[in-house]
């Protein structure tokens, strides 16, 4: 059978595992462009992030979700049901450790978790660039639970992740294209550069702060073909936060701007007028109304 008969396949993947194992890296790796934000800090992904594959004859729905993790406030709670809901809908599971350390408590319940649903779990242990010899830390990854198959990847080289994704495609089950070829994700233009202001967030501010930091962006309006104005505001917990990311004489604030236009100017390939605000909202990740707002139902879905 040529390439040319072989039926067309597509179907739903879920990227799960404990935060920071490199799931949106390796999202963004397999699509060839970013669809979601990646950073060295745990727990930033927050809400279900999906990103469409498309192949000559096939389809690949890849579904990235916050790192399962011990919740402490109402947000993380959401964030991980939306990602043990996610496992139930989907025809394959991809379970991805971070192969450069040990197993810990949270890929443990990664993996219970993926046993219950029943759905096909395949474990990928990723940043293989960064250790010698995998294969001790490897045996204790497959004991936790039952993988049919396994690959050892780099979501930052591209190591592993051809064969991965054409073992995918071969899984899917027959059938039709779920979206249309231009489509490369689901989430609104919005979310999308909220998301990119929060990544600089998460990047250049101190450990605790990112976490108790949500942007909202309230205004974006077309000036004219070349430009586009965008006004977002980053809500922070505390007074103090406030000040924070506000930084001495603004200068943090401006940076995070600045860095987050540029990003913005080269996805629109014009430019962008960034308004940025800080709003102080007491212990929103707790609050009902402000999780809904930044689309954290209580159903679970994200
Ligand atoms: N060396 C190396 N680093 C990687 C690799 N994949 C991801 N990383 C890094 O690991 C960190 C976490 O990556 P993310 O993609 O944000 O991890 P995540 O699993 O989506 O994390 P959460 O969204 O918090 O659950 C980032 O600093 C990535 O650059 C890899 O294959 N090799
Ligand atoms: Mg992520």
């Amino acid at each position: 059978m040529t390439a040319a008969d072989a039926p067309y396949r597509a179907g739903f993947v879920a990227l799960v595992g404990r935060p920071n194992v490199g799931k949106s890296t390796l999202l963004n790796a397999i699509l060839g462009r970013k669809v979601a934000i990646a950073t060295p800090k745990p727990q930033t992904t927050r809400n279900v992030i999906r990103g469409i594959y498309h192949a000559p004859n096939g389809q690949l729905i890849l579904v990235d979700t916050p790192g399962i993790h011990r919740p402490r406030t109402k947000l993380a709670e959401r964030m991980v049901k939306a990602a043990e809901t996610q496992m139930k809908d989907v025809d394959l599971l991809w379970h991805i450790v971070d192969i450069s350390r040990p197993p810990r408590e949270e890929d443990e319940r990664v993996a219970k978790a993926c046993a219950q649903v029943k759905t096909p779990t395949w474990l990928l242990a990723n940043k293989v660039d960064l250790v010698r010899d995998p294969e001790p830390l490897l045996v204790g990854y497959l004991r936790l639970g039952d993988y049919p198959r396994h690959y050892l990847i780099s979501a930052e080289t591209g190591a592993g992740l051809d064969q991965l994704v054409a073992d995918a495609l071969a899984a899917m089950p027959e059938g039709f294209r779920y979206y249309p070829d231009e489509v490369v994700t689901d989430q609104p233009e919005d979310f999308y550069i909220a998301e990119v202001i929060r990544e600089k967030v998460l990047l250049f501010l101190a450990q605790e702060i990112p976490h108790s930091v949500a942007v909202l962006v309230e205004e974006r309006t077309r000036r004219s073909e070349r430009l586009v104005y965008v006004r977002a505001s980053i809500v922070v917990e505390r007074d103090s936060q406030k000040g924070i990311v506000i930084g001495e004489g603004g200068r943090m604030l401006r940076r995070i701007g600045e860095a987050s236009r540029l990003e913005l100017e080269a996805y629109y390939g014009h430019a962008v007028y960034l308004d940025l605000w800080v709003k102080v909202r007491k212990r929103w990740r707790d609050q009902e109304e402000w999780l809904r707002r930044f689309g954290f139902s209580e159903s679970g879905s994200s």
